[in-house]
C-alpha cells in the first residue's frame, strides 16, 4: 500500500507539473483527489490494515493528499498568472504608433447651395417647412389647380404608388399643408426631394430637389415677387445680377411667369453659354391662384400672394460648371470631394 501511494504521488506530481491549462488541470485533481479518485480508492483500504500499521499509513496517506493539493494549488496559481500576463500582452497599446486620422466628410454640392438659400430666405423672415415625400394626390395636384385629366397627372410621369397616393413631383404640396394649417402672413420655403419619371440624362433624373417658396398676406403683389426674387439671385450671383420675368402658364398661378437671371458669364451681353441671349431660364413664379388659396381656407378678396419653384440641381450645376447631373448621384468621392 505504501508503495502504491508512492507510486501515486509519484505519477500525480509529474502530471500536474507538466499540465499547461486549468481545464486539464482540473481534471487530474479530480482523477487523484476526488470522492471516486485514486487516492481516495487507496484509503477505502485502509480497514483491511491491520492496527499497527493503520497510523503510519494514515500519515503517509495524508502527506500525499497535502502534497498533491498543494502542487495542484501552486499550479493553479501559475497557470491563472501566466494566463492574466498573457491577456495583458495581448492588450497592450503601443502608445507610440502613428494614429489613424478620422475621415472628414464635406458636404453634398447640393447640399451646401440648399443651405445658402436657406440662410437667404432666413434672412428675409422666411422659415423652413417640411413635408411628406409620399404624398395623397390631392396635395400634389389637385389642390394645386391641375384638373384630373391634366397631362402631369399620367402615370407615364408621376410615380403612383396607389390610385391616390404617389411620390411629390413638386414641393408645391408642403406649400398646400402650410396654408392649411396656417394663418396668413406666411412666409415659407419649402426645401426638398421631388419625383419624376424621367430617363437619367445629362440634364434629367428620376429624383431631384426643388426649393419651393410661398408668401402670402394681405396686398401682396408681382413687385414683392420680382424683388424677393430678384434679392434671392444677388445674394447668390452678386449685387449686379438682374432679373426678367416672361409671361407663362401655370396652372396654380395667375398670372404666372418664368423667370431668367443676367447670364453669370457674360452678365447680360449674350455669350456661347446663354446661346446669345444674355439670360438664363431659372425658376417659375407666379400669384397664387385664387383658387389654390380658396380651397386652403384663405379668403381670396382679403389675402393675395406669390409662389415660386427652383430645381436646385440647376442651380448647382451653374454655381459649379458642372455639365452632367449623374455626376450629383453617383457619388463617386473623387468628385464630391471637391466642393466647399
Ligand atoms: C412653381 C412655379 C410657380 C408654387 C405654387 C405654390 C402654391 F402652393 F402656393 F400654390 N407653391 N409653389 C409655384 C408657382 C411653383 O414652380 C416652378
Amino acid at each position: 500500500m505504501k508503495e502504491q501511494l508512492r507510486q501515486i504521488e509519484e505519477t500525480a506530481v509529474a502530471a500536474i507539473s507538466s499540465c499547461t491549462d486549468l481545464r486539464a488541470l482540473d481534471e487530474l485533481r479530480v482523477k487523484f483527489l476526488g470522492k471516486k479518485g485514486e487516492l481516495t480508492a487507496i484509503l477505502k483500504q485502509m480497514g483491511k490494515l491491520s492496527a499497527e500499521e493503520r497510523p503510519a499509513m494514515g500519515q503517509l496517506a495524508n502527506q500525499v493528499r497535502a502534497a498533491l493539493e498543494t502542487a495542484v494549488s501552486e499550479k493553479s496559481a501559475a497557470l491563472q498568472e501566466a494566463a492574466k500576463a498573457a491577456k495583458i500582452a495581448a492588450e497592450s497599446i503601443d502608445v507610440t504608433m502613428p494614429g489613424k486620422r478620422p475621415a472628414v466628410g464635406r458636404l453634398h454640392p447640393l447640399q451646401i447651395v440648399e443651405n445658402e438659400i436657406k440662410e437667404i430666405f432666413l434672412g428675409m423672415g422666411f422659415s423652413v417647412a417640411d413635408g411628406p415625400e409620399v404624398e395623397y394626390d390631392y396635395y400634389n395636384f389637385e389642390a394645386l389647380n391641375l384638373p384630373p385629366n391634366h397631362p402631369a397627372r399620367d402615370t407615364q410621369d408621376t410615380f403612383y404608388i396607389t390610385e391616390n397616393i404617389l411620390l411629390r413631383t413638386q414641393t408645391s404640396s408642403v406649400q398646400v399643408h402650410v396654408m392649411e394649417n396656417q394663418k396668413p402672413p406666411i412666409r415659407v420655403i419649402a426645401p426638398g426631394r421631388v419625383y419624376r419619371s424621367d430617363a437619367v440624362d445629362a440634364t434629367h433624373s428620376p429624383l431631384f430637389h426643388q426649393i419651393e417658396g410661398l408668401v402670402v398676406d394681405k396686398g401682396i403683389t408681382m413687385a414683392d415677387l420680382k424683388g424677393t426674387l430678384e434679392l434671392l439671385m444677388q445674394r447668390l450671383y452678386g449685387d449686379d445680377c438682374k432679373i426678367r420675368l416672361r409671361p407663362h402658364h401655370f396652372p396654380f398661378t395667375e398670372p404666372s411667369a418664368e423667370v431668367d437671371v443676367m447670364c453669370f458669364n457674360c452678365h447680360g451681353e449674350g455669350c456661347r453659354v446663354c446661346k446669345g441671349e444674355g439670360y438664363i431660364e431659372l425658376l417659375g413664379a407666379g400669384m397664387v391662384h385664387p383658387k389654390v388659396l380658396e380651397g386652403c381656407g384663405i379668403d381670396s378678396e382679403v389675402y393675395s400672394g406669390f409662389a415660386f419653384g427652383l430645381g436646385l440641381e440647376r442651380i448647382v450645376m451653374r454655381r459649379y460648371n458642372i455639365s452632367d447631373m449623374r455626376l450629383l448621384f453617383e457619388n463617386d468621392m473623387r468628385f464630391l470631394e471637391q466642393f466647399r
